[in-house]
């Protein structure tokens, strides 16, 4: 059956109506930002701000899909549309670990409620966890209860991760090391809810003691922003199996909580100015950006400019000035 090219008008209903191939392809073109975007981007905008947004960091091998999996399930089971988007940087498109990930996730892959998606390395416009926060966008204006961030929460793309979900799980295992290299790495400062996986291999149960010696467990001002007089977040320290399913009890309570705990200190998200400011500068930054790379892309003279400069004999502060003069601001036109 030949599928006819669908713009984004009719695409939209059928995002919002959560059908499948829909969401695909409106994933596809926010994850790539190609010209399609803008407008599913601003019909999708409004109707932001009900998903929660999990993201569930931590080393490669940790266990993090294995966690999403039976977090979709058991959310699945109380009648919730979970959506999972599993960011990672190390493993390219056909790496062994999507598949991995595909055979793990066969059972929710059948269910209408549940929505996979991986993000892999290839370069997205701002970055990956951007990206993921975009197709987070598409599963929350789709009516997804919950959206999974899984990422190796390393570095940037960890911090990044962070600031798209509202309640991350750090995860750590015995085999990861110690447990003072993973607060050096800064993964612990990023988490609301810690985790050491893996509890029935030996050194789990001396991980979570060393993580709770080391005072883990330190609270936080909420999401970095000054709260006043509101409570601070005690970051509570859990062990779990994540094959076995023990420790998911606790673990699905501590993330509840926290949810309770953001809701009571911010609001629902539909509420908070930071959620939507936050949210309309990352989409203006990076559009902006794609805008300024396809008009310099587009544009003839700069290779002589540029040439002209290495030279020395253009200088370079002028040349700049001129160049976001011409190709700064404004739309630009569609390719062809
Ligand atoms: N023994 C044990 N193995 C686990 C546990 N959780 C996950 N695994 C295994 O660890 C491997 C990596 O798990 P995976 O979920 O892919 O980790 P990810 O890379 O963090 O997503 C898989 O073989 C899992 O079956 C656990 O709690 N105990
Ligand atoms: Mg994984």
């Amino acid at each position: 059956m030949a599928v006819a090219p669908l713009g984004p008008q009719g695409l939209i209903e059928r995002v919002l109506a959560g059908e499948p191939l829909a969401l695909a392809r409106a994933m596809s073109w926010v994850e790539e930002l190609d010209e399609h975007a803008d407008a599913l981007l601003a019909a999708l905008f409004p109707r932001l701000g009900n998903a929660w947004r999990v993201g569930v960091a931590g080393p490669p091998g940790a266990g993090k899909s294995t966690l999403c999996c039976q977090l979709a399930r058991s959310w699945r089971g109380r009648g919730l549309r979970v959506g999972v988007v599993a960011v990672d940087p190390s493993s390219p498109l056909s790496g062994g670990a999507l598949l991995g990930d595909r055979i793990r996730f066969r059972d929710l892959a059948t269910d209408p409620g549940v929505f996979i998606r991986s993000l892999a390395s290839r370069g997205s416009l701002g970055g990956l966890s951007l990206a993921a926060g975009r197709v987070a966008d598409v599963l929350d204006a789709a009516g997804f209860d919950v959206v999974l961030l899984e990422t190796v929460g390393m570095g940037q793309v960890g911090e990044d991760v962070r600031d798209e979900a509202d309640t991350t799980v750090v995860m750590l295992v015995p085999e990861s090391g110690d447990g003072v290299q993973a607060m050096k790495a800064g993964l612990l400062e990023l988490a609301d809810v810690l985790v050491v996986n893996k509890m029935d291999r030996p050194g789990g149960a001396d991980l979570l003691r060393q993580l709770a010696l080391a005072g883990a467990r330190a609270g936080r001002p909420a999401a970095g922003e000054s709260q006043g007089a509101a409570p601070a977040w005690e970051v509570p320290l859990l062990g779990t199996s994540a094959t076995s399913g023990e420790g998911l009890g606790p673990l699905s309570d501590a993330l509840e909580n926290h949810r309770q705990w953001l809701r009571r200190t911010h609001g629902g998200r539909a509420e908070d100015d930071v959620f939507w400011r936050r949210r309309f500068l990352r989409l203006a930054e990076t559009m902006l950006v794609r805008n300024f790379r396809r008009r310099l892309a587009a544009d003839a003279a700069l290779a002589g400019t540029l040439e002209a400069v290495r030279r020395g004999e253009r200088a370079l502060g002028p040349l700049l000035a001129e160049i976001l003069e011409r190709h700064g601001g404004g739309p630009v036109a569609p390719s062809s």
